[in-house]
């Protein structure tokens, strides 16, 4: 069984964003890109360059201030706030766990997930190992804040929190800075198997977790300075050149 082979198209066309109340500079300025369907692209880019404030306009934490995004040709901000959460899934860079079981937490947002969803979501985030090894496995309970969870783990739970929804688009907003480099490829392996036609964005801070992707962009103080595959950029991007030596 996969989760959702639908994959989401996403199109920027000229968007600029700036935070309500924020003086200066634009955080976002005349952003156009397209992820297809079914695409892995990441994003990087130094600290403030934008990574976040632009992968949380798509599920319309904030408004444009102007331009358009398109989900599937639609604009966003014509879909409805139900639809787009079920299309987009999105992985915030600090996993927020509730007191609750492990299932409880997974569950939560797509309340009629069945076990099965959920064993196929736990398997794609990698998080199968830890759950099954704990005696009480998807009733293992989570204390405040998942304090009895090692961050690489919570990380591997909201992973596996967004994909039991079955989105069209997934984002993972450095969801795996804290998992080691071996679990994280073990995640992108079982991603590309079991939820084929995904659309992906995975911002990174390490080139290692992006190289592969069919595409990458390069944000530098709100502007996209590069757009290509890891080896297109070492050549014409000078911002990927100094991040991937840095
Ligand atoms: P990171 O996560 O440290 O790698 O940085 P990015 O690339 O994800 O950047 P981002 O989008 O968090 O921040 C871009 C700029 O926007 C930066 O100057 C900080 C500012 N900013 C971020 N969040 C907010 C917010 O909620 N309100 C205001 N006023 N400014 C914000």
């Amino acid at each position: 069984s996969t989760t959702s082979t639908q994959g989401g198209r996403i199109d920027f066309e000229n968007v600029t964003f700036a935070y309500e109340g924020a003086s200066g500079d634009p955080v976002l300025k005349n952003i156009t890109f397209t992820c297809l369907p079914g695409e892995t692209v990441g994003i990087i880019g130094s600290t403030g360059s934008g990574k976040s404030s632009l992968v949380g306009l798509i599920p319309r934490f904030y408004d444009l201030s102007s331009g358009t995004i398109r989900i599937n040709g639609e604009d966003i901000s014509e879909i409805n706030p139900k639809a787009l959460r079920e299309k987009v899934a999105i992985v915030p860079q600090k996993a927020t766990l509730f007191t609750g079981t492990v299932k409880e937490n997974i569950r939560w947002g797509s309340e009629d997930a069945s076990l099965e969803d959920i064993e196929l979501a736990v398997k794609m985030s990698d998080a199968y190992g830890f759950i099954s090894d704990s005696p009480e496995g998807y009733d293992t309970r989570i204390g405040q804040g998942g304090v009895n969870f090692s961050g690489g783990q919570k990380q591997r739970l909201s992973i596996a929190r967004a994909l039991v929804k079955k989105p069209e688009i997934l984002i993972l907003d450095d969801s795996t800075s804290a998992v080691d480099v071996e679990t994280e490829a073990r995640i992108k392996e079982s991603l590309k198997k079991y939820a084929k036609g995904l659309t992906c964005l995975l911002i990174a801070q390490r080139i290692s977790s992006v190289v592969d992707a069919d595409r990458i962009i390069v944000l530098d103080n709100g502007e996209i300075v590069g757009n290509g595959t890891h080896g297109d950029l070492l050549h014409n991007c000078p911002t990927y050149l100094e991040i991937y030596q840095s």
